[in-house]
């Protein structure tokens, strides 16, 4: 398959103004007619030929202005219909037959259960119809949906409903305008037997919205929580951007079958069930925030990425990251600034630095690609959304909003890219972004060393910083970036007052304990002055840039950020180092064949954090939270090769020593939290529930009594928050017998929910069990698994894959030969699928002992014939 690369990007030569499109949906097959006006572009030579973008469609007609083209007048070819010559204006409709009964690549026109519905980000649209199937091809869309009326009561499209009609044979259509003019990729159709639940939102100008969200009749009672946050991000879109909503409908679809978690189609969202659907009994207190933050996301699209669009898919972060940053800051404002913050940069640091650091690495805008879809990755989204996040703290929250009205006012209705977004922000602050952009063109996560002398004769304390990026695949020579590093300095009695050298007293803000220092050079000195006594830095606050960061802090200095730091950040992120540090004793105690022997220090100060009341409980439950076995494997591979078994073990050892030497303080925080009190989804309750399961984690570690305090929480809870902790505590730390009692239970209770199946599957392929694999191989013959829907391969497979380390790694390799397995066969079926299932296999270099297997694996799978150009480029990366 053929690489693309930015520095190729040509302007179209044709623009299809208006496209018509007609869709006869029957059981075997669809008939697809498309009538589209096309122009040459001003200034394309006459000569040009058109080349419209099409895959997997058998051209039933095509005529030119009316007159019918014989065979000979066009070439087609398995990804194109030519047409050498052709009039500058002129209409074309063309007539192709489709199987989206057969399409299992769930891209395109595709039946999910009894519905038919489309994802045509981000070259799906090929698959429907011929056509210029690229972002800056924007056309008004009129689409008739025309299926069965008893099947398909309900058929959608973009836009407003325009017509409806009874036809023969017990059909019927509905014909629908969209009058904003948009890619192909936020095309959308919907045909199917769906129930609704309608709500309406009055916009800040007074137009009043009907809301409306389509589900199979047996989830009519999941939507609420959806529809609310729906009304919630159209408000704060409002009040926070300026944003308005522009049509008088707003509908979203929820299908089973799906590749990634919803899709902001053009007033049409489809939503995966599992990022829409929530109640009580079937949903976590983690869903529930996963919901309102994808409904936030998609709905934010509509102005991020629909009204202004992307010029080429090398510009996705441009409404990928910022899209996501938009959804952060909403979720932020619904909720604790600083536990969503910590939530996304643990994200952040475990897939994102893996992935900057693997073989897969490329900038937030890729240079290069061979197929799109494998480019829709932590680094394009949460990275790029770290970029947007550090303009807006460069240019303060008042110059980061008069940028983005700047941005979307310049560019309603255009189709631009990244560069674009930063001179809007420029212009409207008159901050010289410069080199600032190397955020977007370099990738690799910059390593930035610090340290500090303070100098008690001089009442000065001297930071010194350096950064480096070291290189990633083609790109070896990397460039300073441009970093703001929130800080301040941590006095004995609180954070000291800050001055510069230089600078005069009368420069002091209001706030003078925090800074935002600007790193842009190799090495660089900030010299405080006035500093009264030796004081701890408190660095990165916030988390201001998406760098490792490394400052040689002792124990005690940890402690001291951890009790009392002014950033909530910095006191999480100084107890995961705390705990990183005894972790890693622990392991080179268990290596030499030593006791384990845990720092009292962590101990004491978990349980000091245990003891802050003034600490949110949703904070609480993160700084007593022991980091993950794959951050640990990242941060061990940074700085040489991971040692999977070894990090487990150590990890367990250091959660049994804090279950054991606490047990007094978990029996107390279980007995004061727990409650059986109705299910309510807001903060304080989501913060006592987690809190509380965390104690009753560390109390099942403990003790057989723990286990049976789990087993009766599962037995009598009321939500699937309570349900599942107590299940996954049984599972981990109960005996064979309690273990399998409760899963049947569960399943035996929800087998008739199909999101609650999900989780149960997803809890049993993570257990750390002996026999995992065979377990995660009787699961997939199991009634409940099928290998054609997303959720459950990601359920079992992924989570097997990439949430069971030491039984992914197994020393056999009889891991990696599943999942190479998996992936060969599932690349016959879905390879967007395929391909992003393989991402735990492309980081063979990290691990001790195990490289040569997962490597061999990737090679078995290079010598398949004809793997999809997706996963072929993955394992072509990956062994390069
Ligand atoms: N913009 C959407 C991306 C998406 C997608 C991409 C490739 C294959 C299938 C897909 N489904 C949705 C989702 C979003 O970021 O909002
Ligand atoms: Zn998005």
């Amino acid at each position: 398959p053929a690489t693309i690369y930015l520095k190729d990007y040509e302007p179209p030569a044709y623009r299809i103004e208006q496209t018509q499109l007609h869709f006869a949906l029957h059981e075997d097959y669809a008939l697809v007619t498309a009538t589209l006006s096309i122009a040459r572009t001003a200034g394309a030579p006459e000569t040009q030929a058109l080349v419209l973008h099409g895959q997997a469609l058998k051209l039933e007609s095509i005529q030119l202005d009316g007159n019918t083209l014989g065979e000979g007048t066009y070439v087609i070819d398995e990804a194109s219909l030519t047409l050498e010559a052709v009039p500058g204006e002129f209409e074309l409709r063309t007539v192709v037959r489709i199987e989206p009964q057969n399409n299992t690549s769930l891209e395109g026109l595709y039946k999910s259960r009894t519905m038919f519905c489309t994802q045509c980000e981000a070259e799906g649209f090929r698959k429907i119809t011929y056509f210029l199937d690229r972002p800056d091809v924007m056309s008004i869309y009129t689409v008739t949906v025309e299926a069965d009326a008893a099947r398909y009561p309900v058929l959608l499209s973009n836009g407003n409903c325009v017509a409806t009609e009874a036809l023969a044979s017990g059909r019927h259509s509905a014909t629908w305008h969209d009058p904003f003019p948009k890619p192909a990729y936020l095309f959308a159709l919907v045909a199917g037997d769906l129930s609704v639940v309608e709500d309406s939102f009055t916009t800040c100008s007074g137009r009043e919205v009907d809301l409306k969200i389509f589900v199979e009749p047996k989830d009519l009672d999941k939507c609420d929580h959806a529809m609310d946050s729906l009304k919630r991000s159209m408000r704060w879109d409002e009040e926070t951007f300026g944003r308005e909503y522009d049509l008088d409908i707003f509908n979203i679809v929820a299908v089973d079958d799906f590749n990634m978690g919803a899709m902001e189609n053009k007033s049409l969202n489809i939503f995966n069930t599992s990022c829409v659907l929530a109640s009580p009994d079937t949903t976590t207190d983690a869903g529930y925030q996963r919901v309102e933050s994808i409904v936030a996301h998609e709905y934010f699209h509509n102005w991020s990425g629909n009204r202004v669009t992307c010029r080429d898919w090398f510009q996705l972060s441009l409404k990928e990251g910022f899209t996501v940053f938009r959804d952060a800051e909403f979720s932020s404002d619904m909720g604790s600034r600083t536990v969503k913050r910590v939530e996304d940069v643990t994200v952040l640091r475990t897939s994102q630095f893996a992935e900057d650091a693997g073989p897969m690495a490329h900038p937030v805008r890729p240079d290069s690609f061979i197929e799109i879809s494998n480019f829709y990755t932590v680094t394009v989204y949460e990275k790029g959304a770290e970029v947007v996040r550090m303009i807006h703290t460069l240019l303060g929250a008042e110059s980061f909003r008069r940028g983005s009205d700047l941005y979307f006012q310049r560019h309603d209705g255009q189709a631009v890219t990244c560069e674009d977004f930063v001179l809007a922000m420029e212009d409207a602050s008159g901050v010289d972004l410069g080199l600032f952009r190397r955020w977007y063109s370099q990738a690799g996560t910059p390593e930035v060393s610090a340290s500090g002398v303070y100098d008690e004769e001089a009442q000065t304390y001297t930071l010194t910083v350096a950064q480096r990026t070291p290189p990633t695949p083609g790109q070896t020579d990397k460039q300073p970036v441009v970093i703001p590093l929130a800080m301040g300095l941590l006095g004995d009695a609180g954070n000291l007052p800050l001055r510069l050298e230089g600078e005069l007293p009368d420069t002091e803000t209001s706030d003078n304990t925090h800074r935002v220092l600007t790193v842009d050079s190799a090495e660089q000195r900030f010299v405080f002055t006035g500093v009264n006594e030796a004081p701890v830095p408190s660095l990165l606050r916030g988390f201001s840039a998406p760098v490792r960061l490394d400052y040689p802090y002792t124990r005690k200095d940890l402690q001291a950020l951890i009790s009392h730091d002014a950033d909530g950040f910095v006191r999480w992120d100084a107890s995961q180092q705390l705990a990183v540090q005894v972790i890693m004793d622990v392991q080179a105690q268990l290596d030499a064949g030593s006791e384990p022997d845990v720092d009292p220090l962590l101990i004491d100060s978990v349980a000091a954090v245990i003891a802050d009341t003034s600490l949110d409980p949703a904070m609480v439950a993160m700084m007593v939270t022991l980091p993950g076995e794959n951050y640990l494997a990242e941060l061990a591979s940074h700085t040489g090769q991971a040692d999977v078994d070894g990090i487990h073990a150590a990890r367990d050892s250091v959660r049994e020593a804090l279950a054991s030497a606490l047990s007094e303080q978990w029996q107390s925080l279980f007995g004061r939290l727990h409650s059986v009190e109705p299910y309510q989804a807001s903060g304080p309750e989501i913060a006592r529930r987690s809190l509380c399961n965390a104690a009753l984690g560390y109390l099942s570690a403990d003790s057989v009594d723990g286990v049976e305090l789990a087993l009766a929480q599962y037995h009598g809870a009321n939500n699937m928050t309570d349900r599942l902790a107590g299940l996954q505590a049984v599972a981990y730390f109960g005996n064979d017998v309690q273990r399998d009692a409760a899963l049947a239970d569960c399943f035996d209770k929800w087998h008739h929910e199909a999101l609650v199946v999900n989780q149960w599957l997803q809890l049993q392929a993570m257990l750390p069990l002996e026999d995992a694999l065979s377990r995660v191989q009787a699961l997939m013959a199991h009634d409940a698994f099928d290998l054609r829907n997303p959720n459950k391969v990601r359920a079992v497979i992924g989570a097997f894959a990439s949430g069971n380390p030491v039984n992914f790694h197994r020393r056999d390799g009889a891991g990696y030969r599943f999942l190479r397995e998996q992936v060969a066969v599932l690349d016959g079926m879905n390879p967007q699928i395929a391909s992003r299932l393989l991402g735990p296999l492309t980081k063979w270099r990290n691990y001790q002992g195990r490289g040569d297997m997962m490597r061999a694996e990737l090679e078995e799978l290079a010598a398949v014939s004809g793997l999809s150009p997706d996963v072929f480029e993955v394992v072509s990366r990956s062994l390069a």
